[in-house]
């Protein structure tokens, strides 16, 4: 395959494999961690920002003809299913300095920038969702609970488990399958 059509075939198969983690059910309402950042991060982390984000907002449209969006209004979706997703894109930030100090055998730089990245990537998202959450979600809070207070708890809690989990997934990888993270072409 040509060089060029690689990662872009990849950034389709792992924003399709980030749908469907997607689909698992919301078990704790809000605060359910996205799974489907799994591999959006992953992917992100081996290829860059640029096809990271392409990849985000795929992830993020595939959830239109799924039936997938909680729809309040325009720029509420336009910030939550465009904007949140595409931002998953950012940990590609950490993806020079991670395949540098890969070639160095430096374990803890390594898992420093990978976790990096993820944090950035999953800040950057989870802000959307707050901002969202405070402008549109605030009808929802409980009695005597501001929209700024339901919201930063909800989205905070849901941004860490979701932290939490791609966290997980990168020390694996990185034990075990390095050459993810260092693409041959
Ligand atoms: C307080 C609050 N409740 C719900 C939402 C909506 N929200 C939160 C997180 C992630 C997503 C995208 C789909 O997984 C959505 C729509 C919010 N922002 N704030």
């Amino acid at each position: 395959m040509s060089q060029k059509v690689t990662p872009l075939v990849e950034a389709a198969i792992f924003a399709a494999l980030a749908m469907v983690l997607s689909l698992i059910p919301d078990f704790a309402e809000w605060f359910t961690p996205s799974f489907g950042a799994i591999p959006l991060v992953l992917f992100s982390l081996r290829r860059g920002t640029k096809y990271g984000i392409l990849a985000g907002l795929i992830w993020g449209l595939l959830h239109f003809p799924l039936g997938k969006v909680y729809y309040l209004n325009l720029s509420q979706v336009g910030i939550e299913y465009i904007l949140a997703f595409a931002c998953m894109g950012l940990a590609g930030f950490m993806t020079s300095p991670l395949q540098k100090s890969l070639k160095t055998i430096k374990k803890t730089a390594t898992l420093t920038f990978a976790l990096l990245g993820a944090t950035l990537a999953t800040l950057v998202r989870y802000i959307c969702h707050y901002i969202a959450g405070v402008i549109f979600w605030g009808s929802y809070a409980p009695e005597g609970v501001s929209a700024e207070w339901y919201s930063f708890t909800v989205n905070g809690t849901a941004g860490t488990l979701t932290l939490g989990v791609v966290a997980i997934v990168i020390i694996i990888l990185l034990k075990t399958q390095p050459k993810f993270f260092q693409p041959s072409r």
